[in-house]
Protein backbone atom coordinates (compact mmCIF):
# COMPACT_ATOMS: atom_id res chain seq x y z
CA UNK A 1 0.00 0.00 0.00
CA UNK A 2 2.43 2.33 0.52
CA UNK A 3 4.06 1.71 -2.36
CA UNK A 4 1.05 2.48 -4.18
CA UNK A 5 1.38 6.32 -2.28
CA UNK A 6 4.79 6.72 -3.45
CA UNK A 7 4.07 5.91 -7.45
CA UNK A 8 1.33 8.16 -7.12
CA UNK A 9 2.52 11.21 -5.23
CA UNK A 10 5.31 11.82 -8.20
CA UNK A 11 3.32 11.32 -10.72
CA UNK A 12 1.01 13.68 -9.32
CA UNK A 13 4.09 16.27 -8.93
CA UNK A 14 5.33 15.24 -11.98
CA UNK A 15 2.05 15.96 -14.20
CA UNK A 16 1.30 19.19 -11.70
CA UNK A 17 4.49 20.65 -13.31
CA UNK A 18 3.38 20.32 -16.65
CA UNK A 19 0.27 21.88 -16.23
CA UNK A 20 -0.09 25.10 -17.61
CA UNK A 21 -3.54 26.94 -17.70
CA UNK A 22 -6.79 26.44 -15.62
CA UNK A 23 -8.86 23.74 -17.36
CA UNK A 24 -5.71 21.28 -17.33
CA UNK A 25 -5.35 21.90 -14.00
CA UNK A 26 -9.02 21.26 -13.48
CA UNK A 27 -8.89 17.86 -14.99
CA UNK A 28 -5.74 17.41 -12.66
CA UNK A 29 -7.71 17.97 -9.46
CA UNK A 30 -10.56 15.74 -10.76
CA UNK A 31 -8.00 13.43 -11.26
CA UNK A 32 -5.30 13.40 -8.10
CA UNK A 33 -8.34 14.50 -5.59
CA UNK A 34 -11.51 13.93 -6.91
CA UNK A 35 -14.43 11.46 -5.64
CA UNK A 36 -13.30 8.66 -7.87
CA UNK A 37 -9.45 9.21 -7.61
CA UNK A 38 -6.59 7.03 -6.60
CA UNK A 39 -5.84 8.40 -3.67
CA UNK A 40 -9.51 8.76 -2.03
CA UNK A 41 -9.83 5.10 -3.08
CA UNK A 42 -6.57 3.82 -0.82
CA UNK A 43 -7.99 6.41 2.09
CA UNK A 44 -11.15 4.63 1.68
CA UNK A 45 -9.47 1.10 1.84
CA UNK A 46 -7.47 1.95 4.86
CA UNK A 47 -10.25 0.45 7.24
CA UNK A 48 -9.19 -3.19 5.84
CA UNK A 49 -5.57 -2.93 6.68
CA UNK A 50 -4.18 -4.61 9.60
CA UNK A 51 -3.50 -2.01 12.67
CA UNK A 52 0.32 -1.53 11.91
CA UNK A 53 0.05 -1.08 8.21
CA UNK A 54 -3.13 0.87 8.45
CA UNK A 55 -1.09 3.39 10.65
CA UNK A 56 1.84 3.96 8.27
CA UNK A 57 0.48 3.40 5.47
CA UNK A 58 -2.51 6.00 6.67
CA UNK A 59 -0.56 8.73 7.75
CA UNK A 60 1.57 8.99 4.39
CA UNK A 61 -1.69 9.20 2.94
CA UNK A 62 -2.64 11.89 4.66
CA UNK A 63 -0.15 13.67 4.16
CA UNK A 64 0.11 13.18 0.52
CA UNK A 65 -3.56 14.72 0.30
CA UNK A 66 -2.42 17.53 1.85
CA UNK A 67 0.55 18.19 0.12
CA UNK A 68 -1.59 17.76 -3.37
CA UNK A 69 -3.90 20.09 -1.95
CA UNK A 70 -1.18 22.94 -1.06
CA UNK A 71 0.13 22.45 -4.22
CA UNK A 72 -3.26 22.86 -6.55
CA UNK A 73 -4.43 26.22 -4.48
CA UNK A 74 -0.42 27.40 -5.47
CA UNK A 75 -0.50 26.61 -8.88
CA UNK A 76 -3.96 27.82 -9.39
CA UNK A 77 -3.19 31.13 -7.80
CA UNK A 78 0.06 31.26 -10.02
CA UNK A 79 -1.94 30.73 -12.83
CA UNK A 80 -4.20 33.35 -12.05
CA UNK A 81 -1.63 36.06 -11.40
CA UNK A 82 0.16 35.25 -15.01
CA UNK A 83 -3.43 35.47 -16.10
CA UNK A 84 -4.31 38.72 -15.03
CA UNK A 85 -2.31 41.07 -17.25
CA UNK A 86 -3.70 39.64 -20.88
CA UNK A 87 -7.33 39.65 -19.12
CA UNK A 88 -6.77 43.40 -18.15
CA UNK A 89 -5.20 44.36 -21.44
CA UNK A 90 -8.43 42.19 -23.46
CA UNK A 91 -11.19 43.10 -21.37
CA UNK A 92 -13.87 45.44 -23.19
CA UNK A 93 -15.36 49.16 -22.31
CA UNK A 94 -18.42 48.33 -22.71
CA UNK A 95 -19.25 52.25 -21.94
CA UNK A 96 -17.63 53.23 -25.26
CA UNK A 97 -19.91 54.14 -28.18
CA UNK A 98 -20.16 50.97 -30.58
CA UNK A 99 -19.34 51.54 -34.33
CA UNK A 100 -22.38 52.25 -36.43
CA UNK A 101 -23.05 49.34 -39.12
CA UNK A 102 -23.89 51.40 -42.45
CA UNK A 103 -27.25 49.16 -43.96
CA UNK A 104 -27.29 48.24 -47.22
CA UNK A 105 -30.17 48.48 -49.24
CA UNK A 106 -32.15 47.10 -52.07
CA UNK A 107 -31.42 48.10 -55.97
CA UNK A 108 -34.68 50.37 -56.68
CA UNK A 109 -35.30 47.61 -59.92
CA UNK A 110 -35.01 44.88 -56.93
CA UNK A 111 -37.38 46.75 -54.89
CA UNK A 112 -39.92 47.32 -58.31
CA UNK A 113 -39.36 43.73 -59.10
CA UNK A 114 -40.67 42.49 -55.71
CA UNK A 115 -43.56 44.53 -55.67
CA UNK A 116 -44.48 43.23 -58.76
CA UNK A 117 -44.45 39.82 -57.94
CA UNK A 118 -46.81 40.76 -54.40
CA UNK A 119 -49.16 42.10 -56.97
CA UNK A 120 -49.98 39.59 -58.83
CA UNK A 121 -48.92 36.86 -56.80
CA UNK A 122 -52.00 37.97 -54.72
CA UNK A 123 -54.05 37.57 -58.30
CA UNK A 124 -52.72 34.16 -58.51
CA UNK A 125 -49.85 34.09 -60.96
CA UNK A 126 -47.43 31.47 -60.36
CA UNK A 127 -43.61 33.24 -60.67
CA UNK A 128 -41.05 31.77 -62.80
CA UNK A 129 -37.89 32.58 -64.75
CA UNK A 130 -36.53 31.36 -67.95
CA UNK A 131 -32.74 31.55 -69.18
CA UNK A 132 -30.73 34.65 -70.36
CA UNK A 133 -29.05 33.09 -72.87
CA UNK A 134 -31.57 31.76 -75.18
CA UNK A 135 -32.26 29.78 -78.39
CA UNK A 136 -33.14 31.59 -81.80
CA UNK A 137 -36.33 29.23 -81.53
CA UNK A 138 -37.92 30.33 -77.97
CA UNK A 139 -36.93 34.23 -78.61
CA UNK A 140 -38.23 34.35 -82.47
CA UNK A 141 -39.50 31.09 -84.15
CA UNK A 142 -41.72 30.08 -81.46
CA UNK A 143 -43.20 33.33 -81.09
CA UNK A 144 -44.15 33.43 -84.69
CA UNK A 145 -41.09 35.16 -86.05
CA UNK A 146 -39.29 32.87 -88.08
CA UNK A 147 -36.35 33.79 -90.39
CA UNK A 148 -35.81 36.67 -91.99
CA UNK A 149 -39.27 37.70 -90.69
CA UNK A 150 -39.02 41.56 -90.39
CA UNK A 151 -40.54 41.90 -86.65
CA UNK A 152 -37.12 40.37 -85.89
CA UNK A 153 -35.83 44.43 -86.06
CA UNK A 154 -38.44 45.14 -83.43
CA UNK A 155 -35.32 43.99 -80.70
CA UNK A 156 -32.15 44.28 -81.82
CA UNK A 157 -30.61 41.50 -80.88
CA UNK A 158 -26.88 40.56 -79.15
CA UNK A 159 -25.83 36.72 -80.92
CA UNK A 160 -24.20 34.58 -78.84
CA UNK A 161 -23.76 32.58 -81.82
CA UNK A 162 -25.42 33.49 -85.42
CA UNK A 163 -25.65 29.66 -86.16
CA UNK A 164 -23.97 29.68 -89.49
CA UNK A 165 -21.69 26.90 -88.79
CA UNK A 166 -23.43 23.63 -90.20
CA UNK A 167 -25.64 21.92 -87.54
CA UNK A 168 -25.44 24.81 -85.32
CA UNK A 169 -28.48 26.36 -83.54
CA UNK A 170 -28.29 30.16 -83.65
CA UNK A 171 -28.35 31.55 -79.94
CA UNK A 172 -28.63 34.94 -78.71
CA UNK A 173 -29.09 37.03 -75.43
CA UNK A 174 -32.87 37.16 -74.75
CA UNK A 175 -34.20 40.52 -76.45
CA UNK A 176 -37.45 39.89 -74.26
CA UNK A 177 -38.67 37.73 -71.62
CA UNK A 178 -41.36 36.55 -74.37
CA UNK A 179 -39.65 33.05 -74.65
CA UNK A 180 -40.33 32.06 -71.18
CA UNK A 181 -44.18 31.66 -72.38
CA UNK A 182 -42.98 29.00 -74.73
CA UNK A 183 -41.46 27.49 -71.97
CA UNK A 184 -44.02 27.09 -69.75
CA UNK A 185 -46.72 25.86 -72.30
CA UNK A 186 -44.08 23.30 -73.74
CA UNK A 187 -44.04 22.09 -70.25
CA UNK A 188 -47.86 22.49 -68.90
CA UNK A 189 -51.38 22.85 -69.87
CA UNK A 190 -53.94 25.13 -69.45
CA UNK A 191 -55.26 26.44 -66.79
CA UNK A 192 -51.91 28.45 -67.14
CA UNK A 193 -51.26 31.87 -65.03
CA UNK A 194 -47.64 32.76 -64.50
CA UNK A 195 -45.31 35.89 -64.47
CA UNK A 196 -41.22 36.11 -65.26
CA UNK A 197 -39.19 38.45 -64.17
CA UNK A 198 -35.79 38.98 -65.40
CA UNK A 199 -33.19 40.61 -67.26
CA UNK A 200 -33.10 41.20 -71.47
CA UNK A 201 -30.55 42.70 -74.11
CA UNK A 202 -30.52 44.61 -77.24
CA UNK A 203 -28.19 45.84 -79.01
CA UNK A 204 -29.55 49.36 -79.43
CA UNK A 205 -28.33 52.84 -78.50
CA UNK A 206 -29.19 53.88 -74.89
CA UNK A 207 -30.83 57.28 -74.06
CA UNK A 208 -32.75 58.60 -71.19
CA UNK A 209 -35.70 55.60 -71.51
CA UNK A 210 -33.71 52.88 -73.26
CA UNK A 211 -30.79 51.10 -72.13
CA UNK A 212 -29.00 48.21 -73.67
CA UNK A 213 -29.44 46.00 -70.67
CA UNK A 214 -32.91 45.98 -68.76
CA UNK A 215 -35.83 44.17 -66.74
CA UNK A 216 -39.06 42.59 -68.17
CA UNK A 217 -42.04 40.94 -66.34
CA UNK A 218 -43.81 38.85 -68.58
CA UNK A 219 -47.20 37.77 -67.87
CA UNK A 220 -49.25 34.96 -69.21
CA UNK A 221 -52.99 33.43 -68.75
CA UNK A 222 -54.09 30.60 -70.66
CA UNK A 223 -57.74 29.09 -70.20
CA UNK A 224 -61.27 28.65 -71.43
CA UNK A 225 -62.87 31.55 -72.31
CA UNK A 226 -59.89 34.10 -71.69
CA UNK A 227 -60.91 37.83 -73.46
CA UNK A 228 -59.49 41.00 -73.84
CA UNK A 229 -61.55 42.12 -71.26
CA UNK A 230 -59.56 40.41 -68.61
CA UNK A 231 -56.44 41.60 -70.00
CA UNK A 232 -57.71 44.84 -69.55
CA UNK A 233 -59.21 44.09 -65.75
CA UNK A 234 -55.79 42.49 -64.42
CA UNK A 235 -53.66 45.46 -66.09
CA UNK A 236 -55.87 48.07 -64.84
CA UNK A 237 -55.80 46.32 -61.66
CA UNK A 238 -52.25 46.53 -61.54
CA UNK A 239 -51.68 50.02 -62.26
CA UNK A 240 -54.37 51.09 -59.66
CA UNK A 241 -52.10 48.82 -56.86
CA UNK A 242 -48.87 49.75 -58.37
CA UNK A 243 -49.56 54.15 -59.09
CA UNK A 244 -52.86 54.50 -57.11
CA UNK A 245 -56.29 55.04 -58.03
CA UNK A 246 -55.94 58.92 -60.19
CA UNK A 247 -53.30 57.65 -62.33
CA UNK A 248 -53.98 57.28 -66.07
CA UNK A 249 -53.46 54.02 -68.08
CA UNK A 250 -53.75 54.24 -71.80
CA UNK A 251 -54.35 51.60 -74.36
CA UNK A 252 -53.50 51.73 -78.03
CA UNK A 253 -53.22 49.07 -80.71
CA UNK A 254 -50.04 47.63 -80.98
CA UNK A 255 -47.92 45.01 -83.52
CA UNK A 256 -46.42 42.14 -82.18
CA UNK A 257 -46.60 38.76 -83.86
CA UNK A 258 -46.85 36.52 -81.39
CA UNK A 259 -50.76 38.60 -80.20
CA UNK A 260 -53.22 39.34 -82.20
CA UNK A 261 -54.85 41.90 -81.10
CA UNK A 262 -51.71 43.78 -79.79
CA UNK A 263 -51.90 46.89 -77.68
CA UNK A 264 -49.15 49.19 -75.90
CA UNK A 265 -49.62 50.46 -72.46
CA UNK A 266 -49.05 53.93 -70.76
CA UNK A 267 -48.74 55.79 -67.56
CA UNK A 268 -49.23 59.48 -67.53
CA UNK A 269 -46.40 60.69 -67.36
CA UNK A 270 -46.14 61.82 -63.56
CA UNK A 271 -43.09 64.36 -63.96
CA UNK A 272 -45.12 66.77 -66.28
CA UNK A 273 -48.06 65.55 -65.29
CA UNK A 274 -49.39 64.63 -68.86
CA UNK A 275 -48.12 68.24 -69.99
CA UNK A 276 -45.12 67.05 -71.62
CA UNK A 277 -41.26 66.92 -70.90
CA UNK A 278 -37.90 65.59 -71.85
CA UNK A 279 -38.64 61.85 -69.58
CA UNK A 280 -41.92 61.23 -71.61
CA UNK A 281 -40.78 62.71 -75.18
CA UNK A 282 -43.27 65.46 -74.78
CA UNK A 283 -45.99 63.55 -75.38
CA UNK A 284 -47.54 62.93 -71.97
CA UNK A 285 -47.19 59.41 -71.80
CA UNK A 286 -44.80 56.80 -70.95
CA UNK A 287 -45.11 53.69 -72.50
CA UNK A 288 -44.82 50.67 -70.06
CA UNK A 289 -45.75 47.06 -71.56
CA UNK A 290 -46.63 45.53 -74.42
CA UNK A 291 -49.36 42.85 -74.63
CA UNK A 292 -52.40 41.13 -76.23
CA UNK A 293 -54.06 37.99 -76.58
CA UNK A 294 -51.93 35.05 -77.73
CA UNK A 295 -51.95 34.13 -80.93
CA UNK A 296 -53.44 30.80 -82.59
CA UNK A 297 -50.25 30.17 -84.16
CA UNK A 298 -48.19 29.99 -80.99
CA UNK A 299 -50.27 27.88 -79.18
CA UNK A 300 -50.99 25.55 -81.94
CA UNK A 301 -46.50 25.41 -81.84
CA UNK A 302 -47.40 23.77 -78.17
CA UNK A 303 -49.83 21.77 -78.98
CA UNK A 304 -52.60 24.00 -77.15
CA UNK A 305 -55.76 23.98 -79.20
CA UNK A 306 -56.93 27.52 -79.71
CA UNK A 307 -60.42 26.11 -80.94
CA UNK A 308 -60.48 25.36 -77.01
CA UNK A 309 -58.30 27.40 -75.15
CA UNK A 310 -57.47 31.01 -75.44
CA UNK A 311 -54.70 33.55 -73.83
CA UNK A 312 -53.37 36.98 -72.67
CA UNK A 313 -49.77 37.93 -72.25
CA UNK A 314 -47.94 40.83 -71.66
CA UNK A 315 -44.57 42.33 -70.96
CA UNK A 316 -43.41 45.45 -69.19
CA UNK A 317 -40.30 47.35 -68.83
CA UNK A 318 -39.64 47.34 -64.76
CA UNK A 319 -37.41 50.47 -64.82
CA UNK A 320 -40.04 52.50 -65.99
CA UNK A 321 -42.00 52.02 -63.13
CA UNK A 322 -39.57 53.61 -60.93
CA UNK A 323 -38.56 56.08 -63.45
CA UNK A 324 -42.34 57.51 -63.25
CA UNK A 325 -42.97 57.07 -59.63
CA UNK A 326 -39.92 58.76 -58.52
CA UNK A 327 -39.61 61.22 -62.02
CA UNK A 328 -36.02 59.71 -62.26
CA UNK A 329 -34.97 61.46 -65.23
CA UNK A 330 -32.52 59.14 -67.22
CA UNK A 331 -32.76 55.18 -67.42
CA UNK A 332 -28.75 55.41 -67.41
CA UNK A 333 -28.58 55.99 -63.70
CA UNK A 334 -30.07 52.40 -62.03
CA UNK A 335 -26.98 50.54 -63.79
CA UNK A 336 -23.75 53.77 -63.41
CA UNK A 337 -23.17 52.43 -60.15
CA UNK A 338 -23.42 55.63 -58.55
CA UNK A 339 -24.30 55.33 -54.36
CA UNK A 340 -25.33 58.94 -54.23
CA UNK A 341 -28.51 57.89 -56.46
CA UNK A 342 -29.00 54.56 -55.32
CA UNK A 343 -29.24 55.70 -51.29
CA UNK A 344 -32.07 57.15 -52.36
CA UNK A 345 -34.15 54.16 -52.61
C1 LIG B 1 -41.72 43.36 -75.93
O1 LIG B 1 -40.60 43.17 -75.48
C2 LIG B 1 -42.75 42.26 -75.97
N1 LIG B 1 -42.13 41.02 -75.69
C3 LIG B 1 -43.87 42.59 -75.01
C4 LIG B 1 -45.06 41.73 -75.16
C5 LIG B 1 -45.19 40.60 -74.38
C6 LIG B 1 -46.05 42.05 -76.09
C7 LIG B 1 -46.29 39.79 -74.50
C8 LIG B 1 -47.16 41.25 -76.22
C9 LIG B 1 -47.30 40.13 -75.43
P1 LIG B 1 -41.37 45.92 -76.22
O2 LIG B 1 -40.18 45.85 -77.07
O3 LIG B 1 -42.32 47.01 -76.52
O4 LIG B 1 -42.24 44.55 -76.27
O5 LIG B 1 -40.91 46.03 -74.70
C10 LIG B 1 -41.82 45.97 -73.64
C11 LIG B 1 -41.52 47.05 -72.61
O6 LIG B 1 -40.15 46.98 -72.24
C12 LIG B 1 -41.70 48.46 -73.14
O7 LIG B 1 -43.03 48.86 -73.01
C13 LIG B 1 -40.80 49.26 -72.25
O8 LIG B 1 -41.42 49.54 -71.01
C14 LIG B 1 -39.68 48.30 -71.98
N2 LIG B 1 -38.52 48.56 -72.86
C15 LIG B 1 -38.40 48.27 -74.17
N3 LIG B 1 -37.19 48.62 -74.62
C16 LIG B 1 -36.52 49.15 -73.58
C17 LIG B 1 -35.21 49.68 -73.39
N4 LIG B 1 -34.32 49.71 -74.36
N5 LIG B 1 -34.86 50.12 -72.16
C18 LIG B 1 -35.75 50.05 -71.14
N6 LIG B 1 -36.99 49.56 -71.24
C19 LIG B 1 -37.38 49.10 -72.44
Amino acid sequence: MLNQVEELASKAFDELGRVTDVSELEVWRIRYLGRKSSLIQILRSLATLPLKERRTAGTRANELKRALEDAFTEKKSNLERSLAPSLQRESLDITLPGQRVSLGRLHPTTQTLEEICDIFSSMGFQVVEGPEVEWDYYNFEALNMPVDHPARDMFATLWVDSGTEAGDKPMLLRTHTSPVQIRVMEKSRPPIRIIAPGRVYRYEATDATHEWMFYQVEGLAVDKNITLADLKGTLFEFARRLFGEERKCRFRCDYFPFVEPGVEVAIDCLACRGAGCRLCGNSGWIEILGAGMVHPEVLRRVDIDPEVYSGFAFGMGVERIPILRYGIEDIRLFYSNDLRFLRQF
